[in-house]
């Protein structure tokens, strides 16, 4: 029996349509059927494992799947999360993929008095990132206190939950229609493939050192 490759991505939301894309320009091919957890590739012995963004960093690090598609935020708050909790956080980065280009920013309402991050202190910032922001509040000496939501951020201050957030931001449009002004970028992000630390049998690793130079020529074609 051929050993399959297993790569976890996105199952939907801003980073399935673009990592499936980058899988078929690599010659990958797969008819994925919405209600499925797994996809069979029809050109490889891959599968592709469709899941919450969320769940690909722990599945890569404790060698569930052996490849993932995910964003750097999820993936270094996973990482910070697990180190902090005594779990493995091992992964091996292969390639930057230039899509899912976002920011994590510190933002306050336009109303606001804040004029630096010292202005933090003592008061409440609600995220879902709460690793990445205390590792930033730390490295800053600012002693706020972060509030963890799963959602809706953006409307913390004006629920009275925060005083400031902490969210990630492409355009700006959703800060700018909450009344909230961005004032500090504490981490950038895009999509990253990511491979698990142990070492893999011989087929799925020359299967994966197939892959990688098409990656480059993809990305490459799209420059
Ligand atoms: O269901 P699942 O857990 O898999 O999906 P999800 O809802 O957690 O994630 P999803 O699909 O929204 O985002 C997946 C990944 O896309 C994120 O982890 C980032 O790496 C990347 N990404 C890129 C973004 C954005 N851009 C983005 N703009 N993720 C979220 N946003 C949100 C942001 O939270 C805010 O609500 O879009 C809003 C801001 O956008 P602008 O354009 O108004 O600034
Ligand atoms: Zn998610």
């Amino acid at each position: 029996m051929t050993d399959r490759l297993t790569i976890a991505i996105q199952k939907s939301g801003r980073l399935s349509k673009e990592s499936m894309a980058l899988l078929n320009a690599c010659g990958v091919k797969f008819s994925v059927n919405e209600a499925r957890l797994i996809a069979h590739s029809t050109s490889h012995p891959i599968d592709l494992l469709r899941v919450r963004d969320d769940d690909i960093p722990g599945l890569v690090m404790d060698g569930v799947v052996d490849l993932g598609l995910v964003g750097e935020n999820v993936l270094e708050e996973a990482r910070l999360e697990r180190i902090a909790t005594d779990s493995v956080a091992a992964y091996q980065p292969l390639r930057g993929l230039e899509f899912g280009q976002c920011r994590l920013s510190l933002a306050v309402p336009r109303e606001s008095q804040y004029q630096s991050l010292k202005d933090l202190d003592g008061l409440r910032v609600a995220t879902t990132y709460p690793q990445l922001l205390k590792r930033y509040l730390k490295d800053n000496g600012v002693n706020a206190r972060t509030v963890m939501l799963t959602g809706s951020v953006e409307v913390a201050p004006r629920a009275g939950l925060a005083e400031a957030i902490c969210d990630l931001v492409s355009t700006g449009a959703t800060l700018e229609a909450n009344g909230l002004v961005e004032k500090d970028v504490i981490f950038r992000s895009q999509a990253q493939l990511i491979q698990r630390a142990d070492s893999l049998s011989e087929e799925k690793q020359a299967m994966i050192d197939q892959l990688l130079p098409r990656i480059d020529g993809v990305q490459m074609a799209r420059e």
